[in-house]
């Protein structure tokens, strides 16, 4: 495996050469929205062959774990995506042809680590061991939702794992963990952070910030950016005028690679890189997944109204699933027997703990005024008294699953 910077020097390299020979020119909207950029490292082809030069020395058990895990988040999203078209769920927010990205940064990761993620990564709470039960009773926001229902679906939770909570106001969430690194940092626990955003994440102040001051105070921070090239409707050709969202790097004095985010193995090298060096204490960097949004924003959304449908053709031939099984094919750590019977496990995980899940009752109202105040405000005891009283009319709080216009 390349040593700690070498593939952040590498690539740093052939920009100041790129910039030299090429003057900057202007990039038509065609050109940015685009298959995968020649500048992207990877190590598996689409068919999962691999140059043995740069092949990863990851161990077979990790691989597997990595492949795993990435066959249920699929399964996940899937069987989410059907909970809330079957009218049983309110919203959901499936990351399909994000897997390689979600478990290939996570298994760089040791569990000290501390992770900021947002909406559309729950291969990473899987990864870390989030129970699918929790994770589903926070889709109905029922009483096993470790939030206590008071959370958006899909906003999970795990305080144990070190996952933060999934922050909704785009960005945020990048501050937060600039924060818990800094902590780490002045306390000498060698934890760092790890926090993800999209491409329309970047063009948010709060990216701004968080960077900036990673970059001056060296904080142990890897920012992962998944460009899937759309927010919501929004390509990435409205986003920005930078050229490449890895060159936003240089700016924050961070080094930034840019990655084929269907490549499990170059995302995990890469991310492996970033975590070392910001444990060795040499500051943060910045990972530019590039990869394509293969479902809807959400369960709301309809991508066909705007998407781009021959791109979308073309990333179909790019699944990172397929490509990173092709891989352990290849090795002969995989075979169609193993495959049926990892699909048949995952499948009879999920509907056991949808079935439990589906049962727990509505949270109790009076969670609403737990866990905040020791004491509760004057205005508190009053709004709990009204709700005390409004419950007493009614008998009982019911769950509702109406949609959610995001
Ligand atoms: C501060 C803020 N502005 C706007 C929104 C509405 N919003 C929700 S998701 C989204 C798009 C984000 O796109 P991107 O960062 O590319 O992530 P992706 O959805 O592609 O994963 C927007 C604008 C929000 N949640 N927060
Ligand atoms: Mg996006």
């Amino acid at each position: 495996m390349n040593s700690g910077t070498d593939l952040m020097k590498k690539k740093s390299k052939s920009q100041t050469v790129e910039m030299k020979k090429k003057p900057s020119k202007t990039i038509s909207d065609s050109e940015k929205c685009t298959v995968l950029r020649e500048d992207c490292f990877r190590i598996m082809k689409e068919d999962g062959t691999v140059d043995s030069k740069v092949e990863p020395k990851i161990d077979k058990e990790v691989v597997l774990r990595m492949y795993h895990n990435m066959v249920l988040t699929r399964a996940f999203d899937e069987r989410g995506m059907m909970l809330q078209r079957q009218g049983r769920i309110g919203f959901y927010v499936p990351s399909f042809g994000q897997e390689a990205i979600q478990t290939g940064t996570a298994a760089a990761l040791l569990e000290k680590d501390w992770v900021f993620p947002s909406y559309r990564e729950p291969g990473i709470f899987l990864y870390r061991g989030a129970g699918l039960y929790e994770m589903l009773c926070n889709l109905w926001g029922n009483r096993g939702d470790l939030s206590k229902g008071r959370q958006m679906p899909v906003h999970y939770s795990f305080p144990k794992i070190k996952m933060f909570s999934v922050s909704s106001p785009i960005a945020t969430q990048l501050i937060q963990a600039v924060g818990a690194a800094m902590a780490a940092k002045i306390s000498k626990t060698k934890e760092i952070a790890i926090s993800y955003c999209g491409d329309g994440g970047t063009s948010e102040n709060d990216f701004h910030t968080g960077l900036t001051f990673a970059g001056a105070y060296k904080a142990p921070t890897v920012f992962v950016v998944t460009n899937n090239q759309y927010a919501i409707s929004v390509p990435l050709s409205k986003q920005t005028g930078a050229k490449r969202l890895v060159d936003k790097a240089v700016g924050y004095g961070m080094p930034g690679v840019s990655v084929d985010g269907n490549d499990a193995l170059a995302v995990y090298t890469a991310t492996k890189e970033a975590v070392d060096r910001a444990r060795r204490g040499e500051g943060p960097s910045l990972i530019e997944c590039v990869t394509f949004r293969m479902g809807p924003h959400s369960s709301s959304d309809d991508p066909t109204r705007y998407r781009d449908e021959k791109l979308y053709q073309a990333w179909t031939k790019r699944d990172p699933i397929v490509r990173l099984r092709n891989y352990l094919n290849s090795k002969k750590w995989w075979d169609e027997k193993k495959e049926k019977s990892l699909q048949e496990q995952i499948k009879a995980q999920i509907a056991e703990a949808v079935e439990r899940a589906e049962k727990e009752p509505a949270p109790d109202p009076m969670d609403l005024f737990e866990d905040v105040y020791a004491e509760l405000t004057p205005q508190l005891k009053k709004q709990k008294a009204e709700l005390l009283h409004e419950v007493e009319l009614r008998g009982k709080f019911e769950n509702t699953s109406e949609a959610f216009p995001l």
